[in-house]
């Protein structure tokens, strides 16, 4: 009897131990005014955040799991949360005016999200945007393989800048002028994790998945790691079509990529910076130290590409549905308002689409400023610069359409639902430059 008892306790054991990939999981997220703690200041920094954490937590789930969360807004004016690159169900998607009701102070907000793709994510409010993820709202979310990769070590890093007053407060003005004539709010004070110039340990010989993640309003980041090499494997939260080594790749907010770096097993006790050289003052983002222990074993393995995703060549005999023109003019609630064909969210000129049926959308910049253009739930690949053929081995979810550009994009809409269309330099985008993607059944 003792024996059976016993058996019966390993097999539960072994049920309880096995991961389910179908899995339901819990977690509260509490919008809410804090503290952090930047180091060139004494006293505290007052900021806005999720669970009083800067960055939020980091949510990870399984590929096929569902994440349950309940979300409590503790702040003093309307939110929601808006979860990038997912592709969720609409109604999940945290846009207040076209997907829910703003969350209002005080209210709770039940988001359900059945994770489709493996992948590196991000969450950050979807309302007085620029304001919101300026005083620190924002978050990392992964979605986990369901084979687990022999990688050595998984590094998150959430890149972010802050513009701070010399006495440590957020400086409090938001969608200025200058701002509005010029690529949004850049902030003064660089941070990874929110840590400024932050330093990672690490072993020789060590296989990394670093994941890089631009959560700002509006800087552009072009990571450069000195002395390591790097392979770019995925782009925003999908496998690359074909890895290539990380060269100059620019960081749009909203922006991520994963590398895969192989630390020298020779290299105990040297240090690694992580700069970004976008603007012409280079500034150090974060290191890599590596410890003097032994060198570890290099995983050897290749990690998994998404060859057949949406290739090129499916749009080839497909005309552009819609283009946008990007460009600026006098008017709005700020003065300066900023438009996708002449018009200002909530005016705005839609598109709409038969599901599955593929799509090209253009973006054309009549403007001389940067737009970060992201289409929600749907990952896209780019076909055409400035009428060249484009060679990106990878889609994407958001494309920096630089000054006078025109990129052509083509997708195939999956998901029923109207998905917001909009510039990734959130006072851009709370200027007017907004509009839709309604993918009908
Ligand atoms: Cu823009």
């Amino acid at each position: 009897m003792k024996s059976i008892i016993s058996i019966l306790n390993v097999i539960l054991c072994v049920l309880l131990l096995q991961p389910n990939a179908s899995a339901e999981k819990q977690i509260r997220l509490e919008a809410m005014e804090s503290n952090h703690q930047f180091p060139f200041f004494e006293t505290q920094t007052a900021v806005w955040s999720y669970n009083g954490q800067i960055p939020g937590p980091l949510i990870r789930g399984k590929k096929g799991a569902t994440l349950v969360i309940d979300f409590v807004n503790k702040l003093k004016e309307p939110t929601s949360i808006h979860w990038h690159g997912l592709r969720i169900d609409n109604a999940m998607d945290g846009v207040p005016g076209v997907t829910q009701d703003p969350v209002k102070p005080g209210e709770n907000f039940g988001y359900r999200l059945r994770l489709e793709d493996a992948g590196t994510f991000w969450y950050h409010p979807h309302f007085n945007s620029s304001e919101q993820l300026g005083r620190g709202l924002k978050g990392v979310l992964i979605v986990d393989e369901v084979e687990k990769q022999p990688w050595s070590r998984d590094l998150v890093w959430l890149m972010d800048d802050w513009l701070l007053q010399k006495d440590g407060n957020i400086y409090p003005h938001f969608n200025t002028h200058h701002d509005l004539m010029h690529d949004g709010r850049w902030g003064n004070a660089l941070t990874v994790n929110g840590k400024f110039k932050p330093e990672f340990e690490v072993k020789p010989g060590e296989r990394i998945r670093l994941r890089l993640i631009n959560g700002a309003n509006a800087r552009i980041f072009l990571p450069h790691l000195e002395g390591l090499s790097a392979d770019v494997i995925a782009v925003d939260g999908k496998p690359v079509t074909q890895i290539f080594p990380l060269n100059q790749f620019e960081l749009s907010p909203g922006n991520r990529i994963d590398l895969d770096i192989t630390v020298p097993s020779n290299a105990g006790g040297k240090t690694y910076t992580v700069k970004d050289r976008f603007t012409r003052r280079q500034f150090v983002l974060a290191s890599l130290k590596v410890s003097q222990s032994e060198s570890v074993k290099t995983p050897d393995f290749i990690p998994p590409t998404a060859e057949n995703y949406i290739p090129p060549q499916d749009f080839d005999n497909i005309a552009v549905s819609k283009t946008w023109d990007l460009n600026a003019f006098r008017g709005g609630q700020y003065g300066i308002a900023w438009a996708m064909n002449s018009k200002i969210w909530p005016e705005a000129d839609k598109a709409d689409y038969p599901l599955g049926v593929p799509q090209k959308i253009k973006f054309d910049n009549s403007s001389t400023r940067l737009h970060p253009m992201h289409i929600h739930g749907v990952f896209f690949r780019v076909l055409e610069r400035n009428g060249q053929k484009a060679e990106e081995p990878f889609t994407r979810d958001t494309v920096l359409v630089g000054p006078r550009e025109s990129v052509t994009i083509g997708f195939i809409p999956e998901h029923p639902g109207i998905w917001l269309t909009h510039c990734h330099i959130q006072s851009h985008a709370e200027a007017g430059m907004m509009t839709t993607v309604e993918v009908k059944k």
